[in-house]
């Protein structure tokens, strides 16, 4: 399939590199199953396909809502030191990390399924004990919470650039340069990116908002298929101005 940015500004198509396949994935919520499927789907074409340079990213909300959070960050932290994959960071991380620092946090994440990712982490909420205060409840995730998860947060970042294309978990705010982009935007944005028709000066693959199928718009493409619901975590593999889901 072929895309080409906006129309005015550029006249090729959206391309990467040469020599460079990007393997791009979306919202895993916590599906570690899906993520093993991905990971051996993406390890099996580069066999059938081999190419000089492999570039894999993931495009965050790697936790909550789905039963093994944990399991998620265990699978990627490998790959990122093995595979350098490139992973973002999404909304439900960013409230991870936030908790991690700030016990009050929990009020704003748990609405979100941070149950589930403490669940995967061993810790649980009894609802036939005393009520755990926000503080006991952020010690004993601390307490659990592997050095190399630690590790892995800090590895996260908020966008990633490959060729013509941009890599971001929620979007960007139209008309605003790269380097000016709030980091709130990145993570959080919905309509106002959703609905711009505006050329960004490179294709954006995002996440984030859910859709029933992999979204093609001229301007961005969104891979976000709610996994941890429906079963289905997308990945697309993109190389020269060829774009398949994969
Ligand atoms: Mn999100």
């Amino acid at each position: 399939m072929r895309r080409e940015i906006g129309g005015h500004s550029r006249s090729e198509p959206a391309s990467t590199p040469p020599e460079t396949r990007i393997y791009a994935v979306g919202d895993i919520h916590g599906r570690s199953d899906l993520l093993a499927e991905t990971i051996a789907r993406i390890d099996d074409d580069l066999r059938r396909r081999p190419i000089r340079h492999s570039v894999e990213v993931y495009l965050g909300d790697y936790i909550d809502r789905g039963p093994d959070s944990k399991g998620v960050i265990d699978q990627l932290a490998v790959r990122l030191v093995r595979r350098h994959a490139i992973c973002l960071r999404g909304n439900h991380e960013q409230l991870l990390e936030i908790f991690l620092h700030d016990p009050e946090a929990i009020r704003q994440w748990a609405h979100v399924g941070a149950m589930q990712t403490l669940a995967s982490y061993g810790v649980s909420i009894n609802p036939n004990h005393t009520p755990l205060t926000t503080v006991s409840l952020q010690h004993a995730l601390r307490e659990v919470f592997p050095r190399t998860h630690e590790l892995f947060l800090q590895c996260l970042r908020n966008s990633f650039s490959c060729g013509d294309f941009l890599f971001v978990h929620a979007g960007i705010r139209p008309g605003v340069p790269m380097e000016q982009q709030d980091t709130e935007d990145l993570l959080w944005i919905r309509d106002e990116f959703l609905d711009s028709t505006y050329n960004h000066g490179k294709i954006v693959i995002h996440g984030h908002t859910p859709v029933e199928h992999t979204d093609f718009r001229d301007n961005r493409i969104n891979i976000d298929t709610g996994a941890w619901r429906s079963g289905v975590l997308t990945t697309i593999a993109i190389e020269n101005a060829d774009i398949m889901v994969l």
